[in-house]
């Protein structure tokens, strides 16, 4: 098949995914055009299957706001007549969804070649940005124009049919991790610098958005080193992290914070650590959460939105309330109080990500393409 894939470039979970998505199916021998504003974080090697088209938005003085989404559409409609594309996917649905719906009738209308278009929702686009009325009748229109929409957990499904009048079946394809990439070997020099003394190493990443909490990741961490030595990693920028850095130094625990900025090779600093927090008001999946399992890290994490469709209570880490430090840091000694219970968390954590493996999903994103070119 050739597909557009339509994403945001950038660290964020949604860009992460459809690239990763892209790759696989190019190695599956698929055609895959990625287009986008900026050739994607996880896009590096090449690979002769691989077409990235950059999305350019000219600008002019009279424009207070330069029309991405126009320009985006017209990329789309270039990329689809001229490359002979069967479908375009896109994630995250502002304003992609929007974008793919003009799209698709331009290229109907040019070349009377229908493409379809999958959305998939991946979680602000619907709990956050989405239900913003600036927005809402837009987005419910384009989702419903769609001609497949995934959500990834059975949560997001549910919050979509609640905030919009949906008129199609949402199909719930979970989000995928490439397990063995994540199954690295930790490097020991980076250990040893990290926590020369044999301290446990617990880390966040993230892009330190307010929907994180990454405060309450400082809290519990406080709490926690206070019975077990450790160190604590910071992965990851954003609007959050200077009030976090000034929590880390008024709770004289600044030497035993990491604040690393981003990072490339997070299956490196995973492979180091003992203990992954997630402590976010809302996480429609929880992608980095799935990664630290891969590398055999278990989860502390709230129990919000999608996360305990990823993080089983008791078996691969804890859950707890949004915001209880008490509860989390009490759960967090507890994976951590001794090698062989970390060992048995550690051994739950990677044995259920196995079943979230990037072979496992591959091939639903594939039959449901099939289906939807079969109906067109
Ligand atoms: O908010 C983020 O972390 C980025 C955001 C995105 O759309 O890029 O992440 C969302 O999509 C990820 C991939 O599907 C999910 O794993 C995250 O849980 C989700 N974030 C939220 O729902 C807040």
């Amino acid at each position: 098949m050739k597909i557009g894939i339509v994403l945001y470039p950038t660290m964020g979970g949604s860009g992460v995914l459809a690239t990763e998505l892209g790759i696989a199916l190019a190695n599956k021998g698929h055609q895959i055009h990625f287009i986008t504003y900026r050739q994607p974080v996880r896009l590096s090697a090449f690979n002769a299957n691989i077409f990235y088209h950059e999305v350019r938005v000219p600008t002019y003085p009279l424009f207070d706001y330069p029309p991405y989404e126009t320009a985006l559409a017209s990329t789309m409609v270039d990329v689809a007549v001229n490359h002979q594309l069967d479908l375009l996917h896109v994630h995250y649905a502002i304003p992609h969804a929007n974008a793919a719906h003009t799209a698709k009738q331009i290229i109907l209308k040019k070349t009377g070649k229908y493409v379809p278009v999958v959305t998939t929702l991946h979680g602000t686009d619907i709990t956050l940005v989405g239900r913003d009325n600036t927005y809402l009748p837009v987005v419910e229109f384009s989702i419903n124009e769609s001609d497949v929409i995934t959500a990834v957990s059975n949560n997001l499904s549910d919050e979509t049919y609640k905030a919009f009048n949906i008129e199609k079946k949402i199909d719930v394809i979970y989000n995928f991790v490439d397990v063995k990439r994540f199954s690295k070997k930790p490097i020991d020099a980076f250990k040893k610098a990290i926590a020369p003394n044999g301290e446990r190493i617990l880390v966040h990443a993230s892009n330190f958005r307010a929907v994180k909490r990454v405060q309450d990741i400082i809290r519990v961490f406080y709490e926690i080193q206070k019975e077990v030595p450790a160190k604590l990693l910071m992965v990851g920028d954003g609007p959050e992290r200077h009030d976090a850095e000034n929590l880390v130094r008024e709770l004289g625990i600044a030497h035993k914070v990491n604040f690393t900025g981003k990072q490339d090779q997070i299956e490196e600093i995973m492979a180091i650590s003992d203990l992954f927090l997630l402590l976010s008001e809302y996480e429609s999946f929880g992608l980095s959460a799935l990664e630290a399992m891969a590398a055999s890290v278990p989860v502390l994490s709230s129990n919000a939105g999608g996360i305990p469709e990823v993080n089983v209570n008791g078996v691969t880490g804890y859950l707890a309330d949004i915001g209880d430090i008490d509860q989390l840091s009490k759960y967090g000694i507890d994976i951590l109080k001794d090698d062989e219970t970390l060992k048995v968390f550690k051994e739950n954590a990677y044995k259920h990500a196995e079943s979230f493996d990037i072979q496992h999903i591959i091939p639903k994103y594939e039959h449901l393409y099939q289906s939807v070119l079969n109906q067109s």
